[in-house]
């Protein structure tokens, strides 16, 4: 039986990704941090939850001392470092600690591999957001990194660390840069979620409006169940390396709303300009959509597209759901979630 330990197992991408692998036979190993209720809600929704082999395991990402027993008591053959402050929003706010868990989170755990076992398999979740201030688009594995957040400064450091381990030290160690993905377990603090699950709740009567910030940031967003398999593909691969995973589609979060709204029967029409723009009801002539300065970042990406071709020919990896059949399947959720009370 195949073992692979994930961190961050509560998060969107350690529930697909310990599905993935339970379904291919392997022990999962999940890591979740202690807290004062940890909640296993998205492991629930693939069904992961209570499956003999997976086993639930404290650790802190801060904690060398945690990272060395880790790998050593379950010397696992693959390991998955999901595990991250991953809201770049925050990391405006909490640059030390985002630096910390980011940053200095992946090192632990590669000081810990190459210590215990440099032989074991390691997948370091980087991000789009290294690429930052345009340089080039298509974005792929050769295109110049230009940070624009504490998130995305520390996610380099971890990259470079990946790709430093890897050819210091002779370890798999592979860096995924994957651009956004989503799906109906996303946390409702970024901004696919947010949109469809507060457009469920207006049409619910159970929210007035959307409040959003910058509407003309260009994202590349694809499923996130199938960007788990590829991470799983890298770690299969004859030979470490870096991949971008990517749709290579890019659209803004404005038509990201309006293909919501539409998934709900509803056409957009955008009057105003800056802060003062406003998305009407086109029949009703109800305001849905205000801006709110509040959730305008120091510093924007303001463009991000992937170019996937790498992990296409190496890797076989290629995205199949559309962006439409993403937002119809997360406002679907969404709207069945509300109506049942949940709240996540
Ligand atoms: P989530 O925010 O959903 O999950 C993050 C996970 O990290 C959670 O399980 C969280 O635990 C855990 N975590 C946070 N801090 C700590 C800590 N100090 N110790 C232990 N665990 C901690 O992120 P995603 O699943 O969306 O993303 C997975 C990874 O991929 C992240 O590293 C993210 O930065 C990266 N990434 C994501 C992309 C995306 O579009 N989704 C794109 C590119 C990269 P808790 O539940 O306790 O908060
Ligand atoms: P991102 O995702 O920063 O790309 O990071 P997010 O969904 O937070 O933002 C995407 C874009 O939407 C704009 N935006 C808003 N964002 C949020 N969250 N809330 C709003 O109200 C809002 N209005 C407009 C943002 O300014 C931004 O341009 C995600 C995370 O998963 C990272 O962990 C990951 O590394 C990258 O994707 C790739």
């Amino acid at each position: 039986m195949k073992t692979a330990l994930v961190t961050g197992i509560t998060g969107q991408d350690g529930a697909y990704l310990a599905s993935n692998l339970l379904e291919r036979g392997y022990k999962v190993y999940g890591t979740y941090r202690r807290g004062s209720s940890v909640n296993f809600w998205r492991l629930s929704e693939v069904g992961a939850l209570g499956h003999e082999n997976l086993e639930l395991v404290e650790y802190d990402l801060l904690d060398i001392g945690s990272a060395f027993r880790l790998i050593e008591k379950y010397q696992p053959e693959e390991v998955y470092n999901l595990a991250a402050q991953s809201f770049v929003g925050v990391s405006f706010e909490q640059p030390v600690a985002t630096a910390q868990m980011t940053g200095v989170g992946p090192l632990n755990l590669l000081e810990a591999i190459r210590m215990v076992n440099s032989k074991i398999r390691f997948y370091q979740a980087s991000s789009s957001e290294i690429f930052g201030l345009v340089q080039a688009v298509p974005q792929n594995e050769d295109t110049p990194f230009y940070p624009r957040s504490p998130y995305a400064a520390a996610k380099l450091f971890a990259h470079w660390l990946t790709v430093n381990y890897r050819e210091s030290y002779d370890m798999f160690a592979c860096s995924g840069i994957l651009f956004n993905h989503e799906s109906p377990l996303r946390g409702q603090e970024f901004v696919t979620r947010k949109i469809t699950n507060t457009a469920a709740q207006m049409v619910l009567g159970k929210a007035d409006v959307l409040e959003l910030g910058n509407l003309d940031a260009k994202r590349d967003w694809g499923y996130a169940a199938e960007y788990c398999e590829g991470m799983r593909l890298m770690l299969q691969h004859d030979t470490p390396d870096t991949f971008v995973l990517a749709t290579n589609r890019t659209e803004t979060v404005r038509s990201f709303v309006e293909m919501t709204f539409k998934a709900l029967d509803i056409a957009i029409e955008w009057k105003g300009e800056g802060v003062d723009e406003v998305g009407l009801d086109a029949k009703t002539g109800k305001t849905l959509i205000k801006i709110n300065p509040r959730f305008f970042r120091p510093s924007e990406v303001e463009l991000l597209l992937g170019d996937p071709a790498k992990a296409k020919a190496a890797l076989g990896w290629e995205p199949k759901t559309s962006l439409e059949e993403l937002c119809r399947i997360m406002v679907e959720a969404d709207m069945r979630r509300n109506k049942a009370g949940a709240s996540f």
